[in-house]
């Protein structure tokens, strides 16, 4: 019999314009030539159904109700979360461009209680480590692109970036499911070697346990 060591699940988190996507693709090829097995994830994923109506509301193409957006970026974890435990359990690991971090962080800066932007989330698989890619609300926004989808404003990221350091505060600096802030302001390789140093860990880590946590419980 075959004992297969469960892949790690790493989160990217931070405001838009962070380089979360760029840093995930980093990692992605760094980690392939170091010979692990590796899947990129990112949530929103807008190619399900339910993605298709999240993407249509974050170009303004339709308006939600607050509460019900929430619910649908929620829903569009749950749909993955069979796909996300198979992945993990024949040993690959997940590096995830967003997650529950996002969902709480934008909904409650808008004014919704934080309590209730939490619930929908919690009891999905906690990440093994989070990854926030932490940068001050005007650097991102001078970065190209920004201003294009609903929330890049950058009061609302203001907001968005304390409750992240918020949820951030909550978890433990070391072990699993621990939290990193990496400052995101610095050139892009001094923050591709950063996340590597991160990473290193807690694969190494990630080979002690059995199963995936379940987040906020
Ligand atoms: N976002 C993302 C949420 O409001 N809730 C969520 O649960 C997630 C995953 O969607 N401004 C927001 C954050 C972003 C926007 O994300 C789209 P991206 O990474 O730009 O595609
Ligand atoms: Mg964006």
């Amino acid at each position: 019999m075959s004992t297969v060591q469960r892949g790690a699940f790493i989160v990217i988190e931070g405001l838009d314009r962070s380089g979360k996507s760029t840093q995930a693709a980093l990692l992605q090829s760094r980690l392939q030539n170091a010979n692990v097995s590796v899947k990129l994830m990112k949530f929103p994923d807008r190619t399900t159904p339910v993605g298709k109506m999240i993407d249509a509301y974050l170009r303004s193409q339709s308006d939600v109700d607050d509460r019900t957006i929430h619910l649908l970026f929620s829903a569009n974890r749950w749909e993955a979360v069979s796909s996300i435990e198979s992945t993990l359990a024949a040993g690959t690991t997940i590096i995830c461009d967003r997650y529950a971090f996002s969902g709480v962080a934008f909904s409650a800066a808008k004014g919704l209680p934080l309590a209730w932007c939490r619930s929908p989330d919690v009891s999905l698989p906690a990440p093994d480590l989070t990854l926030f890619l932490d940068i001050s609300p005007d650097i991102a926004k001078s970065r190209g692109g920004y201003g294009e989808e609903r929330y890049e404003k950058e009061e609302l990221q203001r907001r968005v970036r304390n409750i992240f350091h918020q949820l951030g505060d909550e978890l433990p600096k070391d072990g699993a499911g621990r939290w990193a802030v990496i400052d995101a302001g610095r050139d892009l390789n001094t923050v591709s070697e950063s996340l590597w140093h991160e990473v290193a860990i807690t694969i190494h880590d990630c080979t002690k346990q059995d199963s995936v946590g379940k987040l906020w419980q």
